[in-house]
């Protein structure tokens, strides 16, 4: 199964972010609001003991629940060519020493550890050749977009299926914060 660890959204900021995105643009495949989720650490492809594995180990993560603020709109960008548009998320200090605790976590059960930075984001859109004046609009326009914090008290371990073009996302389970 393929799997990846995320934190859930609440179905209200959700709602917040389908209707920053009400004005779509060509050149990007949305993602559907039900899909929207703040990933810690992406797994990949692992067998079933592996995975059980996983589970044990993310179920021994004592940490702190936390309040998630997000904010911000910004593209990556790969080879000079934008491939992703996400909004972000304020400086939050307990998310990274979750996210430290996952990956410690994830290597524990025989991951590989993750080597690029963690950029905490929900992405919106896959990109694909946007005009770039679109891309660049938005961009401005929801620059300074700010959801109302919402309370983080669990995260979750989700598998991906990929159910025609788009991603399925199942919650095989869910750790709680403290
Ligand atoms: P993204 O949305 O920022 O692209 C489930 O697929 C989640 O894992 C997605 O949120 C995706 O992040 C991330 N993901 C998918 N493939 C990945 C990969 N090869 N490396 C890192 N993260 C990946």
């Amino acid at each position: 199964m393929r799997l990846f660890v995320a934190l859930a959204l609440p179905a209200e900021l959700r709602e917040r972010l389908r209707l920053l995105v009400a004005h779509r643009f060509a050149g990007a495949k949305w993602v559907p609001p039900e899909n929207y989720h703040l990933t810690l650490r992406f797994i990949g492809e692992v067998d079933n003991g592996r995975a059980d594995d996983i589970d044990a180990s993310l179920s021994g993560i004592s940490a702190r629940g936390f309040d998630l603020t997000l904010a911000g709109v910004g593209a990556f960008e790969a080879r000079g060519r934008a491939n992703a548009l996400w909004v972000g998320v304020e400086k939050n200090p307990a998310l990274e020493h979750l996210r430290a605790k996952v990956e410690s976590a994830v290597v524990r059960a025989g991951c590989e550890p993750e080597r690029r930075r963690f950029t905490p984001h929900v992405t919106l859109a896959r990109l694909d050749n946007p005009d770039p004046v679109k891309l660049g609009e938005f961009l401005r326009t929801h620059g300074l977009f700010r959801a109302a914090p919402v309370p983080v008290e669990r995260f979750t371990l989700f598998s991906s299926h990929l159910a025609r073009d788009q991603a399925h996302y199942t919650a095989e389970a869910d750790y709680a914060l403290a």
